[in-house]
């Protein structure tokens, strides 16, 4: 039986954008308006107006999630539903009686609430007028949109996060257009992936001024990728360590230590690209760092020298620098396109261990998406052995990473119910809940009954 240590914190996660649907938001996020503008650039033309129907079923979904055994569920506040003037950040009503019954749901039925205020949702008036967060401005109206979150519902939610996965928005926003606004500019996203810190910080500052008993804490959920070089040669070598570096360093290191990787800045400046920073800014950073990491975890990178010399391109992008490898025999989950390498958990606990303090850190997502799982239903029940197999692979490798001394504290599945996925709509399923979209029926998978056994035992055989 491998077990895990005394209250591990055993949960789930989803987003406002991808559960609630669009139900009474008097705003628009990114997503919600291009979907609005261009349906078809969404798999199956379907858009995020229902959702997994959050908004309307939350009392039974978390019910069902609950019976799946997830006493934790991470999700977020659409910054798009509770604001009415994002300049002053006054309040939508029904999004507040909303955001707090759905807290109050969540504590009645012993589910603790991790809060995360930004997942890829910039209201679109905001991205219109100033670029999003393009703006430094933009950056002090996230901070009073966080503030106004911590008071109005501080009083019971004790895990605050202010983004998930930033280097998302970079590569959907600004180099591979996959999230709106659809831009392709290296050096526009160099600043963009500045100013986010820069908003974090500023939140975590107002977090700080709010709360000083050390109750409540607050993190950043990074979808960390750690690259693995082709080879030991010293170009495979350099390729990996700037991978890490734009990949994961650019927000860890803020984050956790207070300042940015040393080579990086200097990489950067060199390509004559670095952001554009105040000493006032950099201090700010300094000293607002992180309380708690959330890390998403799905796979690693395979990075090789790149086989283009970068002087032979115009424009500046980050992936001059290294080539993606596709190494023969990994082990990949074809319906997603993703390598499957639970090793790299262990890899990732032992460098927070050693390099970032051992900072108090949790699985904030981990989760296999597979399409058509309707075709693994037997007896109205989703057979899906693949997921258990990838969860328990994942948490052996965690386990051996906190007997070796990492602080994780718990382990958060993507994601409870079936959900809504930006451009991918419904295609990767990923709950231990099974959402008909059609009927809105919700069915707990095989996997649920198992993560249900797992919690409740607090480990697995
Ligand atoms: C993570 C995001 C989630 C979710 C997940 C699965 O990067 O934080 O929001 O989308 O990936 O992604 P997909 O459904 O596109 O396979």
């Amino acid at each position: 039986m491998i077990k895990f240590p005394e209250n591990f914190a055993w949960g789930a996660a989803t987003s406002g954008p991808q559960s609630e649907g669009c139900f009474k938001k008097k705003h628009q996020n990114v997503f919600d308006y291009w979907y609005s503008i261009d349906p078809k650039a969404f798999y199956n033309g379907v858009g995020p107006d229902t959702a997994s129907n959050f908004y309307n079923d939350y009392k039974s979904d978390l019910k069902l999630m609950r019976e799946a055994g997830i006493k934790n569920l991470r999700t977020s506040i659409q910054w798009s539903r509770l604001i009415d003037d994002f300049e002053e950040a006054t309040v939508n009503q029904d999004a507040v009686d909303f955001y707090n019954n759905v807290i109050d749901e969540m504590l009645k039925d012993g589910i603790t609430p991790y809060i995360n205020l930004c997942h890829f949702d910039m209201p679109i008036e905001l991205q219109k007028k100033y670029g999003g967060f393009e703006s430094k401005h933009v950056t002090d109206l996230y901070a009073k949109f966080a503030d106004k979150c911590f008071e109005l519902f501080g009083d019971r939610v004790h895990h605050w996060f202010t983004f998930n996965e930033p280097k998302v928005i970079i590569d959907g926003g600004y180099l591979y257009k996959f999230h709106y606004p659809l831009k392709v500019d290296g050096p526009l996203a160099v600043q963009v992936a500045y100013n986010i810190n820069l908003a974090s910080a500023k939140a975590i500052k107002k977090f700080h001024e709010r709360f000083t008993d050390g109750k409540n804490k607050i993190g950043i959920i990074l979808n960390l990728t750690p690259a693995y070089p082709a080879s030991q040669n010293k170009d495979d070598l350099a390729a990996a360590h700037f991978a890490n570096l734009w990949d994961d360093n650019m927000f860890l290191d803020p984050a956790i230590l207070g300042y940015y990787p040393k080579d990086l800045v200097k990489i950067l400046s060199d390509a004559g690209v670095l952001w554009d920073s105040t000493p006032e800014e950099l201090d700010l950073i300094k000293h607002n760092t992180i309380d708690e990491l959330g890390v998403n975890f799905y796979h690693p990178e395979r990075v090789q020298a790149p086989q283009v010399s970068p002087k032979s391109l115009q424009d500046w992008m980050p992936d001059i620098y290294f080539d993606n490898y596709e190494m023969p025999g990994r082990v990949m989950n074809v319906d997603k396109g993703w390598e499957i390498y639970p090793k790299t958990l262990y890899d990732i606990a032992i460098n927070i261990r050693d390099n970032y303090g051992n900072i108090d850190w949790f699985v904030s997502e981990n989760g296999m998406g597979v399409s058509r799982e309707e075709r693994f239903i037997k007896d109205g029940v989703v057979q899906d052995d693949y997921r258990i197999k990838f969860i328990k692979d994942h948490l052996r490798e965690l386990h051996k990473g906190i007997e070796a001394g990492s602080n994780c504290h718990g382990y958060f599945v993507w994601t409870g119910i079936d959900c809504w996925s930006w451009m991918n709509a419904y295609r990767n399923r990923y709950g231990l809940v099974r959402d008909d979209i059609h009927t809105q029926i919700k069915t707990i998978k095989k996997s649920g009954h198992w993560y249900r056994k797992l919690s409740d035992n607090n480990g697995f055989d």
